[in-house]
Parts: C-alpha cells; sequence; structure tokens
C-alpha cells in the first residue's frame, strides 16, 4: 500500500451500503444508504444514553404506559424521539409507526420523493434496561403502494413483510452491533466508539442449519398449545440430542444468538395472548427478513410470517424463528 494510499482499512454502514447498489443496483441515487445513515446515527446517540442510564437519571419508569399498555420507561421515551427526530432530517421518509406511538407520524403523505416507511421498536426488551441486560432497536423498511388514495395511510402501512426492501436490528450489550440486509445477505457491524462509526466484521452471515439451544419463556408451558407441551417434553430427551435451554428475555439478544449459534426461538400464543405476544410489523417481519437471508426461517407456528398480511398497526402474531432443521421440527409438534 502506497504512502498516499488514505484508503480506511474498515468499511462503515454507509460505505458497505453505497459500495453494494454499486454492485447491484448502478443506478441507484444513494437516497437508501442516506435513510440508513439516519437510522445508524439514532442509534449510536441510544447506544450511548444505554451506556450511561446508570449514571445519569434515565433509568427507570415515567410512571406511563404506552399502547401495548406496558409501562414506559425513560429510555423508551429517548430512544422513540431520536430515532423520530433523525429520520425527519431524511426528506425521503413519508411515513414512521413506532411501538411507542398509538398512531403512525406522517411526515409527509403525498409527496412522491418521501416514498420509504420505517417501522420501528426503539428499544426492545426494556423491562430489563433497569438490570443491565442487552437490549436492542428493531427497524423495517417499506416504500409506499402505489395509487392509494389520499388520507389512506394505512394502506401504505399494512403490507405483508415480503415486501420490505430492508430491515435491521442494533443489539446493546458489551459492544454494539448493528445487522441488517437489503434483500442481499445479512451483514454486521460493530460500533467502534473511538471513532464514532459502526465498522463491518461479517459480510453474508449464514445461520447454522441446526444449533443446540432452544430458547422460550417455559414458565408458561401450561397456557401453550399442546403441540408446544410435546415439543418441551421430547426437547430435554436423550432423542432429541442434548439440547439446552437460552432465554435472556431481550428478543433482540435471543435472536442475536440463534442468528451466530443456531437454534430456534419461540413466542407461541397462550390462553392470555392468543395472538401471541410479539409485533407483527416491527419485531417479527424485521427479524425473519433477516432470519431468511441469513438462510434460517420464520413461521407463527402455521405459515411464514412474511406472508402475513398485517390487519392493525399493533397486531401481535406468534413466533417460531431460527435453524431450518430447528424450526421444522418444532413445527412437526406444533401443527402435527
Ligand atoms: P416474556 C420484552 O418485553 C419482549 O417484548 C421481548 O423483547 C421478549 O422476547 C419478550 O417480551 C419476553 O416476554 O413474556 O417472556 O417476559
Amino acid at each position: 500500500m502506497g504512502a498516499n494510499d488514505l484508503t480506511p482499512k474498515f468499511r462503515t454502514v454507509q460505505q458497505h451500503i453505497l459500495d453494494r447498489q454499486r454492485q447491484h443496483h448502478p443506478t441507484a441515487t444513494g437516497e437508501f444508504s442516506w435513510l440508513l445513515s439516519g437510522i445508524t446515527l439514532a442509534t449510536k446517540i441510544i447506544a450511548d444514553h444505554v451506556r450511561r442510564a446508570g449514571l445519569v437519571d434515565i433509568l427507570g419508569a415515567t410512571g406511563e404506559t404506552n399502547v401495548q399498555d406496558e409501562e414506559v420507561q425513560k429510555l423508551d421515551i429517548i430512544a422513540n424521539e431520536t430515532i423520530a427526530a433523525c429520520l425527519g432530517y431524511r426528506d425521503n421518509v413519508g411515513i414512521m409507526v413506532s411501538e411507542e406511538d398509538d398512531e403512525p407520524r406522517i411526515l409527509k403523505e403525498l409527496d412522491s420523493l418521501a416514498r420509504y416507511i420505517v417501522l420501528f421498536d426503539p428499544l426492545d426488551g426494556s423491562s430489563n434496561i433497569d438490570v443491565n441486560v442487552s437490549i436492542g432497536t428493531i427497524f423495517s423498511i417499506m416504500q409506499r403502494r402505489e395509487n392509494v388514495a389520499a388520507g389512506k395511510v394505512m394502506d401504505h402501512i399494512l403490507q405483508p413483510g415480503y415486501k420490505q426492501v430492508a430491515a435491521g436490528y442494533v443489539i446493546y450489550s458489551s459492544s454494539t452491533v448493528m445487522a441488517y440486509t437489503t434483500g442481499e445477505g445479512v451483514h454486521m457491524f460493530t460500533l467502534d466508539p473511538s471513532i464514532g462509526a459502526f465498522r463491518l466484521n461479517r459480510e453474508n452471515v449464514r445461520m447454522p442449519k441446526r444449533g443446540k439451544t432452544y430458547s422460550i419463556n417455559e414458565a408458561y408451558r401450561s397456557r401453550f398449545p399442546a403441540g408446544v407441551q410435546d415439543y418441551l417434553d421430547w426437547v430435554k430427551t436423550e432423542d432429541a440430542g442434548g439440547y439446552g435451554l437460552r432465554y435472556i428475555g431481550s428478543l433482540v439478544a435471543d435472536f442475536h444468538r440463534t442468528l451466530l449459534k443456531g437454534g430456534v426461538f419461540l413466542y407461541p400464543p397462550t390462553n392470555k395472548s392468543p395472538k401471541g405476544k410479539l409485533r407483527l410489523l416491527y419485531e417479527a417481519n424485521p427479524l425473519a427478513f433477516i432470519a431468511e437471508q441469513a438462510g434460517g426461517m420464520a413461521t407463527d407456528g402455521q405459515q411464514r410470517i412474511l406472508d402475513k398480511a398485517p390487519t392493525a398497526l399493533h397486531e401481535r402474531t406468534p413466533l417460531l424463528i431460527g435453524s431450518e432443521e430447528e424450526v421444522k421440527q418444532v413445527a412437526e409438534f406444533w401443527q402435527p
């Protein structure tokens, strides 16, 4: 390398997006990487708040409850407003949907340039904030639909998951890691605090075809469908081949482990939550897109998550996601 070669020895998320766009979509205008830079900026700010949470008074609950009827933690609010502010400056974002907001935020409904819809869970796993367990941000990106009458905003939003143009998550843990896909593989970056940039560390991440871990909140066993209970009995037998149980209780952390190590994560329906607990639009859909792009699978126990036709903004869904072989194995018990 020549003395004057200033090529950095790493690639940031923006560089990675632009490089791949040049390879796969030469006519791309770079507007998508501009949008994604809004998300990466927001998650860097959130990571800073999460890291300092113990030092300044942002831990704890606000005393309010959100549309999910869940106690709102202060960091939830900070994360939600940070993402909204960073995306608000991206003139190609027309609509934002957040787990924390009752209704969509309509930035530009009729401006054809504002063609992206960003749906996000600003801080998933928030019940773990006060005990310093990994938490995360999950995002899904769609494009507005053609020929939708003015005012019919939900027609733009309620699209099946296979329509996503991108999806990703950021996990705030011992390090801050971002994974994203635009439909051409899953790519992973680690935030380098010394330069404030996400640096590429894994391209085309592949989920192992099978793992050694199943992940579920077994406390609810008696509330699960009989087939799931049968699976939980079988998976502990020698015949199953020696599985371990890991359950962090933070979806992004449980999924991140499953993506890297293989295995299966389940949040089945219960008699208390007959449609499951996790949300379709901004939790199950983005993680299902990533899982499939990495060679894994994601269903609701009956159908492919990405084929589900949403009917409501904060719709919930059962989730069975992970390595192809394990997902198929669970499905045989769940829906014999
Ligand atoms: P349970 C966190 O509140 C969350 O939404 C997900 O991050 C997590 O997977 C799930 O709920 C945990 O739910 O009922 O096991 O506490």
